[in-house]
């Protein structure tokens, strides 16, 4: 071999040696990650867990390797949350409303219009409101890492347009298992049932209840419009989803490691919050297209149900701190000046 070959073939093999000897030089161990969320893959969700898998497994040199398990084939939040937290289970994403009896301090999440639109929403779940809730977790067993959208919420139902309060009297409704939702629909009026989203679909169906409430790219991805001939555009509460991890399993991790998830997480975050907003714009077109009859719930409307959801906020502040209760509000009033 002349001696420009030999220099070329070094070269070539430094070059190819180079980007496994990064990955060696951070501290990342072979990771089997499992993941599990409720949705099908066909949702915003299924999109980023996977989106957020392929981070993990680029970031980390291939050694992590994230297994997105949906359509809550690891149990319904609550479960998954249990085994997050004994370390059966690495991580999730899910909502905040099911956490409130692990971490009161969620509750916060739950006022019905805290927020005006998704960049205040943005601005308060990033900014060290979030944080402060999110940091709450650790003293039970599990670690935050970011928040992704679940979205604004909308009501369905079989039975009839609710174009006021008094239309959802004698409607079936279920809610997330979380007693805000729970004592908010009553006050509304409607027979508030809660049950877990892996439960929906069926409960829809068979008429055990009437009707439910979430965000337009779940109406869509779940086709609850093929049991659901009613959408009333209320927009009552934004509700986010977190990602969490085990602390068991995350204190056991390397710096290096909880920095590629941390990285990950976030964008898939960026990913996702982006995905769900594209969705949503145009997915009341697409549920009238699929036969749903939608109506808006005019603003005169609206207000009369905040009116009468009033003491739900009195009781989420006494909930989570009336500390906390005024730092949000204190926040959004800057935000909106
Ligand atoms: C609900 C929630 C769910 C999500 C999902 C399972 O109505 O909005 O869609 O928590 O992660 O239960």
């Amino acid at each position: 071999m002349t001696l420009t070959r030999r220099a070329l073939c070094a070269t070539v093999a430094a070059a190819a040696l180079a980007a496994p000897l990064l990955a060696q030089a951070q501290d990342i161990k072979p990771r089997l990650i499992r993941f599990g969320y409720g949705l099908n893959e066909n949702s915003n969700q299924g999109r980023a867990a996977k989106f957020m898998a392929q981070q993990i497994e680029k970031n980390s040199g291939g050694k992590m390797k994230m297994r997105a398990i949906g359509a809550a084939a690891l149990g319904p939040d609550t479960q998954m949350q249990q085994a997050l937290i004994g370390g059966a289970q690495e991580m999730m994403v899910g909502s905040t409303a099911t956490l409130v009896g692990i971490t009161k301090e969620m509750a916060l999440w739950d006022t019905p219009f805290l927020f005006n639109n998704a960049k205040e929403a943005d601005a308060i779940l990033d900014g060290p409101v979030g944080q402060k809730v999110m940091d709450k977790l650790q003293e039970k067993g599990l670690v935050g890492l970011v928040y992704w959208e679940n979205g604004f919420r909308n009501l369905t139902n079989s039975k009839h347009p609710v174009a006021k309060a008094e239309d959802l009297g004698g409607i079936k409704l279920r809610v997330m298992q979380n007693n805000v939702y729970l004592d908010s629909f009553k006050l509304l009026g409607a027979n508030a049932i809660p049950l877990p989203f892996s439960e929906l679909f069926s409960a829809l169906e068979t008429k055990t209840v009437d009707g439910q409430e979430n965000p337009y790219n779940t109406i869509l991805s779940s086709k609850f419009y093929e049991v659901q001939k009613y959408l009333s555009v209320t927009n009552h509460v934004y509700s986010p989803w977190i990602i969490l991890a085990s602390k068991k399993w995350w204190d056991g991790l390397s710096k290096d490691e909880q920095k590629v998830l941390l990285d990950a997480a976030v964008a898939a975050r960026d990913f996702e919050r982006k995905d769900t907003r594209e969705e949503g714009a145009k997915a009341l077109a697409d549920l009238k297209a699929k036969g749903m009859q939608i109506n808006e719930v005019p603003a005169s409307e609206v207000a009369r149900m905040r009116e009468k959801l009033a003491p739900v906020n009195t009781a989420i502040a006494n909930e989570v701190g009336t500390g906390l209760w005024q730092e949000t509000q204190a926040a959004l009033a800057a935000l909106r000046k």
